[in-house]
């Protein structure tokens, strides 16, 4: 990954040289990106290699495997495996912590990571993503259990997404600020394009499956039907409505122009914690949504008193501009 700064601007190592990150963080955040590189163009030619299609297995979570879900899992363990820095890696598609057999002895990261979410996507050619957390332990024991996993995640060095989009785009955080970078694939490289990103506080724009309201708690029918309610409702505005299916693209518009986005936990058998995960869907993106001034709850309750129980636990999720998130946090009892 070249530091040097790139013809058409700034580099992802650049940047996190001028950030002045840790070099075991930029080991990680760098193979994070090689990746990327390779799961986009993996995607590209998915549909000319039959690659679209499901992978006749289930995963962790019960749920039918894409092969881009096993490939984009494969690519990532490898590339972040090469780092002698990471010690282990939790994958949505793979059950227990995956140890790193390259790891250093003072290799002090733990990379949590969903390779490809939104996989149901692929076959609309729809954007995906990938979505990744990286943490600190303080525990030299190997292997690197559950328990140590679990604790780190109170150590939080970084967080992003990467989009598989028209353009595929990575927004990054070290916990400040939120950088957004642009794929410039003849140079192999991640280019800045938007700095120190800020979700506005108010918004007139929601990200929630309605197909699911008659499962919804109490206060989020409440809120959103004060939403779709307008002009004539209690918030006096209209409001408008998108739901991508894909975390990362209806995350992603939080960045691009406000709005929130709630998958909430659904009163239906196994729907108390809703569907997103908690170690690499939901920690992630606060860290995101809160560098960038938003806010994230589980429920009622602040994402972040959440403590982590089981590496793929679910729980219901929603987050973006904190106006927004207090007023639905406002209306649990
Ligand atoms: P639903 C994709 O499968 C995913 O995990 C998230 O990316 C997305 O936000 C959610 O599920 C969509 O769920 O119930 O609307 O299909």
């Amino acid at each position: 990954m070249s530091v040097q700064a790139d013809k058409n601007g700034i580099t992802l190592g650049n940047w996190l040289d001028q950030a002045k990150t840790d070099p075991a963080l930029v080991s990680a955040l760098e193979a994070l990106a090689d990746a990327a590189f390779k799961i986009a163009k993996t995607i590209r030619t998915a549909p000319l290699l039959g690659q679209t299609g499901a992978a006749n297995a289930v995963n962790v979570q019960g749920e039918d495997q894409k092969l881009l879900d096993v490939i984009s899992n494969d690519i990532s363990v490898a590339a972040l495996s090469a780092s002698p820095h990471v010690a282990a890696i939790v994958s949505e598609e793979i059950e227990d912590v995956i140890q790193n057999p390259n790891a250093g002895a003072g290799a002090g990261l733990v990379v949590c990571l969903d390779p490809l979410d939104g996989s149901s996507n692929i076959e609309t050619n729809s954007a995906i993503g990938t979505i990744f957390s990286v943490l600190a332990t303080s525990s030299a024991a190997r292997p690197v259990t559950e328990a140590a996993v679990l604790a780190a995640t109170n150590a939080q060095r970084a967080a992003g997404y990467v989009l598989y989009g028209p353009a595929t785009l990575l927004v990054l955080t070290l916990g400040k600020t939120v950088a957004m970078f642009a794929e410039d694939a003849a140079n192999g490289e991640f280019v800045l394009v938007r700095d120190n990103i800020t979700i506005a506080r108010k918004a007139s724009e929601f990200a929630i499956n309605m197909a699911h309201r008659r499962h919804w708690e109490p206060a989020v029918t409440a809120y959103i039907d004060a939403l779709v309610a307008g002009e004539t409702g209690p918030r006096g505005k209209p409001f408008n409505m998108r739901w991508a299916g894909s975390m990362v693209a209806d995350v992603h518009r939080l960045f691009v122009r406000g709005g929130i986005f709630i998958y909430p936990a659904l009163q239906t058998p196994g729907g108390a914690n809703g569907k997103l995960r908690l170690l690499y869907e939901a920690i992630p993106m606060a860290m995101l949504v809160e560098a960038a001034g938003g806010k994230a709850i589980a429920g009622k309750a602040p994402l972040n008193t959440i403590t982590p129980k089981s590496l793929h636990q679910r729980v219901p999720l929603a987050l973006g501009s904190a106006e927004e998130v207090e007023r639905l946090m406002g209306g649990y009892v």
